[in-house]
């Protein structure tokens, strides 16, 4: 458990050499010019990146859940932007593998999987986000058909996606009136808000999605009616270790900095690194960061096997990792002096990449919701 077999230390070597030749040396372009690259993204899915933990039937790559967080935390170091899309379009694959029928897993999972297709996961609506199982977005039966009609809000992907994963309401039940639909790209009355401007995340769009009167056909019901809450969590469950991943991964290269930085940096007739208040907060950072990361590892573990602790895991998980990722970045940015706050540096990138870790997929007060209930009723 606590030690990478040869296996996974295999790929995290390959997706490291990966993210160093193909994402890293880009990643600020892509940031500065808000440029999604779905050609990369594509080379990531040639190598297995786009079902990770799908099941090899159909094109996934049959991994593990700790080989998934692994691959995260790497790619995250190149760039989390990109690491976490990848991580978002991975929790919506598993979803179709997991819960899909035969017809539905062979149409769209091998697509998914080479990532030549995109996917989008959308949970969140303009009035209802920590309170999910509020929305109001509407799914009608009629004949063969169900009639969609809502919006969506802060859709990653949206725009560039060829399949959306949609959680709409077919009974007035809370979260047992809520049922999965797949939506593909092109589907009359399906259309897309404008770009959402951001803080960070800025390789990859994020738009409201539409549906006016939008008619799918009863096979692009994902489970049951009354089923999609309970797998809009079961993906979030572990979209949460993922993100969670990506965290670690942007604070590890932030970290990573800035040890070379404080090494070669003067003030005072000596290295910086030789004043001990600053070695300790770079002792503080790497703590955190392998504590987080031991808490991720230990999450993925538990989803794996599907124990009872899965879900308090993984909030937890979330919790720890996203704070330390986004606290070393901080430090990190602290300890460059000025020269962290300059973009040339790629500090100040991290630190607005992995802000929003701290707020989506289950913001860490909604974390807390979930551990605290846990917590009491035991
Ligand atoms: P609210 O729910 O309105 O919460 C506001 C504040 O109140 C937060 O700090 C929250 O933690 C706190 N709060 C709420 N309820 C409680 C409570 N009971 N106790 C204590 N505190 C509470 N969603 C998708 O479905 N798909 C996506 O692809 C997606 N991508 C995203 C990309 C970006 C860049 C962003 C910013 C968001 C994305 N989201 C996506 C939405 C994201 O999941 C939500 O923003 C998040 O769940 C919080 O919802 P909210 O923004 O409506 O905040
Ligand atoms: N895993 C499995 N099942 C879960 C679950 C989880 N993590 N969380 C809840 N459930 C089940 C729960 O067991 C219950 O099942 P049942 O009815 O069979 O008893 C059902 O779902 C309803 O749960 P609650 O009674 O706890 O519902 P409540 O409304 O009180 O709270 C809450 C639900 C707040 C935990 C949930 O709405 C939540 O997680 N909110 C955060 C929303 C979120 O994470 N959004 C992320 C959007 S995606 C994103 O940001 C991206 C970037 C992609």
């Amino acid at each position: 458990m606590f030690e990478l077999t040869e296996e996974q230390q295999a790929i995290t070597e390959m997706v490291s050499d990966f993210a160093t030749e193909h994402i890293a040396p880009q990643a600020a372009a892509w940031d500065r010019d808000h440029h999604f690259p779905i050609d990369v993204l594509a080379e990531a899915g040639s190598l297995g990146m786009g079902g990770i933990y799908v099941r090899e039937e159909f094109g996934g790559s049959g991994m593990s859940r700790l080989d998934a967080a692994l691959i995260f935390e790497e790619l995250a170091k190149a760039d989390p932007t990109i690491a976490a899309y990848i991580s978002i379009h991975n929790m919506v694959v598993w979803m179709i593998d997991k819960f899909g029928n035969d017809e539905q897993r062979a149409v769209w999972v091998p697509q998914l999987c080479t990532m030549d297709m995109l996917g989008s996961y959308c949970l969140t609506e303009p009035g209802v986000g920590s309170d999910a199982a509020a929305l109001s977005t509407r799914a009608v039966r009629d004949g063969d058909f169900y009639v969609l009609n809502g919006t969506k809000q802060f859709i990653s992907g949206a725009g560039s996606s060829g399949l959306y994963l949609v959680m709409a309401r077919t009974a007035d039940t809370g979260s047992a009136g809520i049922t999965a639909f797949l939506v593909p790209d092109g589907t009359p009355g399906l259309s897309f808000g404008a770009l959402e401007a951001k803080m960070g995340w800025n390789a990859q769009p994020t738009r409201q999605v539409v549906m006016e009167n939008l008619r799918i056909p009863v096979g692009n019901r994902l489970g049951e009616e009354g089923t999609g809450f309970g797998i809009a969590m079961r993906g979030l469950n572990g979209g949460r270790v993922n993100i969670g991943a990506c965290s670690i991964g942007g604070g590890q290269a932030a970290l990573d900095k800035s040890i070379a930085y404080l090494k070669e940096r003067e003030a005072f007739g000596k290295p910086l690194i030789a004043q001990q208040s600053l070695l300790f907060a770079i002792a503080d950072m790497e703590t955190e960061l392998e504590t987080a990361r031991t808490m991720i590892w230990r999450a993925a573990d538990a989803l794996e096997r599907g124990t009872a602790d899965t879900v308090r895991l993984c909030a937890m998980a979330k919790r720890v990792a996203t704070d330390a990722g986004f606290n070393a970045a901080n430090t990190a940015l602290q300890l460059h002096g000025g020269y962290g706050y300059l973009s040339e540096y790629g500090i100040e990138k991290i630190v607005r990449d992995l802000r929003v870790h701290q707020i989506l997929e289950g913001s860490n007060e909604i974390m807390r919701l979930v551990i605290g209930r846990l917590a009491v009723e035991k």
